[in-house]
């Protein structure tokens, strides 16, 4: 099974512009706790973690930028470049992103509350933990 799970998001474009639109439990499968976003992005890599618990929803609301995910099995990456269509990020999944364009501004929809405890920042203790 593919490690790039994206989700069609419902648009609902007119004369006056476009809305999107994402409800917990319709579009994604967990109730949101928290909501941040990634803007004014330079040349450096971001994310370079996994999370414990942590689920969450990535999408680039203007701009786009590339996000590799890795379970420690396969690494797969992916163009987030429109609204509509978000990146589900399970928990026990590293997480790179790279190539923001100038413009890119991302938006993440998290199950959970903020929590340092929860970050994996180094590599080789998330490939042990998912062999534990
Ligand atoms: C992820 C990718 C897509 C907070 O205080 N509250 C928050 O909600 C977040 C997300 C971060 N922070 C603080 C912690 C650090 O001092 O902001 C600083 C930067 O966070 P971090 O280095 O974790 O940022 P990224 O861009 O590497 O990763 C973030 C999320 O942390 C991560 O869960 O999946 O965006």
């Amino acid at each position: 099974m593919s490690l790039i799970r994206m989700v069609e998001l419902p648009a609902f474009g007119d004369g006056r512009g476009d809305l999107v639109s994402i409800e917990a439990g319709l579009h994604i499968p967990f109730a949101i706790q928290r909501v941040y976003c990634l803007y004014s992005l330079g040349d450096h890599p971001r994310g370079m973690h996994a999370h414990r618990q942590l689920q969450q929803l990535a999408f680039c609301v203007h701009g786009s930028c590339r996000f590799v995910l890795d379970d420690g099995a396969a690494r797969e990456s992916v163009v987030l470049s429109t609204p509509t269509q978000g990146l589900l990020i399970g928990n026990l999944v590293w997480r790179e992103m790279h190539d923001f364009t100038d413009d890119c501004v991302i938006m993440v929809l998290a199950s959970e509350h903020y929590n340092e405890a929860d970050y994996i920042r180094d590599y080789d203790e998330f490939l042990a933990l998912l062999k534990a």
